[in-house]
């Protein structure tokens, strides 16, 4: 009886002090904060090879979509179906627009009709 109450004691002791050794040691793999934060993000169309890209972009309500004019020598536009955007004739150059109402807004180049996209506004 005194002996295995002993015996308990110890193996207490072990485990106790198991278990406090290993009080170090609970850093790194934290938060590496990437991924979120959308709608902050900068939205951008490539206009190049006479192809929108992405074909269809998603931005936040009052977001801005840079278009991005890179085709060599060859000019394109972006131009909303319902004339709600118009980057105007670019070429080797950015344009800016901002998308204030929420929707899905077809565009396409009125130079090249065989090039279209979407964004969509939520
Ligand atoms: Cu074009």
């Amino acid at each position: 009886m005194k002996r295995l109450a002993l015996m308990v004691a110890a193996a207490v002791i072990v485990l106790g002090a198991c278990g406090g050794g290993s009080s170090s040691g609970g850093s790194g793999a934290g938060g590496s904060g990437s991924g979120g934060a959308q709608g902050t993000a900068p939205k951008t169309v490539v206009v190049k090879g006479y192809k929108f890209a992405p074909r269809t972009l998603t931005v936040q309500a009052g977001g801005k979509v840079t278009f991005k004019f890179d085709d060599g020598q060859v000019a394109h536009n972006a131009v909303a179906k319902d004339k709600s955007f118009d980057t105007g004739t670019k070429t080797q150059e950015d344009a800016v627009i901002t998308l204030d109402q929420v929707g899905k807004f077809p565009y396409t180049c009125t130079l090249h009709p065989t090039m279209k996209g979407t964004i969509v506004v939520e």
